[in-house]
């Protein structure tokens, strides 16, 4: 059996700077059982969670709440205050369409195949970022398991619909094309950096992140990202979105991050990395353009947005 993910990694690894010279401070000066707590903790430091650009991780209380999940409404600040009521048990997922096993997966069937820790840098369309070390397996692995068809050419993606959990489903949100929906090309779906995340900093996934399972596309804008994946399916045309359908001009079925697209609602050259005061420059694909970009290439990217 695999050992809770809180036992690989401690939590001694996402300790602050500060709480970090607190902890040495406290140990210089022999401060008792606090220093041998202090001790004990920063002997389990083995380095922070940082990107391979050398950004550090973004704190987990900040990703903790700030979130975009419009099931639970538009203030990103008050999202995780409203995520009480989901139902995160039982779980099943749908593997189907285009595919010649397709099946449906229990929640710990899902949990049980092998994950990675991956340290992304999260990027929205809103020109807000941060750097989330998140723990999944690559989506690839599930496609897999189903074996694809030829004729099968996207994958599309559906969350959780259920308006009595889910406030934003009621109201004036509940006009939105619920359920929130996502595609992917599937050279996009396959690719090694694409995951299903099951947990970040070590932990399982927090409802407002999408727990249970979320997909995580790097080099997109975090709106690809679909939290509580309750469906994929394998299918031969373009898929409509939730955003495509909502604001066509402000969200493309592409989205990857591009400083050189901008939409009517944002400009892209730049953006807020949570957390920090000044802004900083988008990169293309997000910093993922080594890996990424032959996927696009010959494509016009300011249609293909
Ligand atoms: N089901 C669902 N998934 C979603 C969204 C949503 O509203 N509903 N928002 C997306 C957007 S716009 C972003 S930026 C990310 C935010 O993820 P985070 O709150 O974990 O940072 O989730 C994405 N996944
Ligand atoms: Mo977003």
């Amino acid at each position: 059996m695999k050992p809770p993910s809180s036992a690989i990694t401690p939590e001694g690894l996402y300790l602050t700077r500060r709480e970090l010279l607190l902890a040495s401070t406290a140990m210089v000066l022999g401060l008792g059982a606090a220093a041998s707590h202090a001790h004990q903790r920063s002997q389990k430091l083995v380095g922070p969670y940082v990107d391979e650009l050398g950004s550090r991780a973004t704190p987990l209380r900040r990703i903790l709440r700030y979130n975009n999940y419009y099931e639970f409404g538009q203030d990103k600040e008050k999202v995780y205050k409203k995520v009480g009521k989901l139902q995160l048990s039982p779980w099943i997922v749908r593997v189907g369409g285009l595919c010649h096993k397709p099946r449906t997966f229990a929640l710990d069937e899902l949990l049980a195949l092998p994950t990675e820790e991956r340290v992304y840098r999260h990027r929205c369309v809103e020109a807000w970022s941060m750097v989330i070390p998140w723990e999944g397996f690559p989506l690839r692995r599930l496609l897999e398991q189903v074996e694809p068809m030829g004729s099968a050419r996207f994958v599309r993606f559906r969350a959780l619909q259920r308006p009595k959990e889910m406030p934003g489903q009621r109201g004036l949100l509940g006009k939105l094309p619920w359920p929130y929906t996502e595609g992917l090309r599937i050279d996009e779906a396959m690719h090694d950096l694409t995951l299903i995340a099951t947990g970040l900093y070590g932990k399982p996934l927090a409802a407002q992140n999408g727990a249970p399972l979320r997909l995580v596309v790097p080099w997109k804008y975090g709106y690809k990202g679909l939290k509580a994946i309750v469906r994929i399916d394998l299918v031969e045309s373009l898929p409509t979105t939730f955003w495509t359908r909502t604001s066509s001009r402000n969200y493309g079925f592409y989205a990857n991050v591009n400083p050189d697209v901008s939409t009517p609602r944002w400009a892209q050259k730049s953006e807020r990395r949570v957390g920090e005061f000044r802004r900083r420059p988008t990169l293309p694909y997000n910093g993922y353009a080594e890996q990424v970009a032959g996927l696009y290439s010959g494509m016009d990217l300011k249609r293909w947005f």
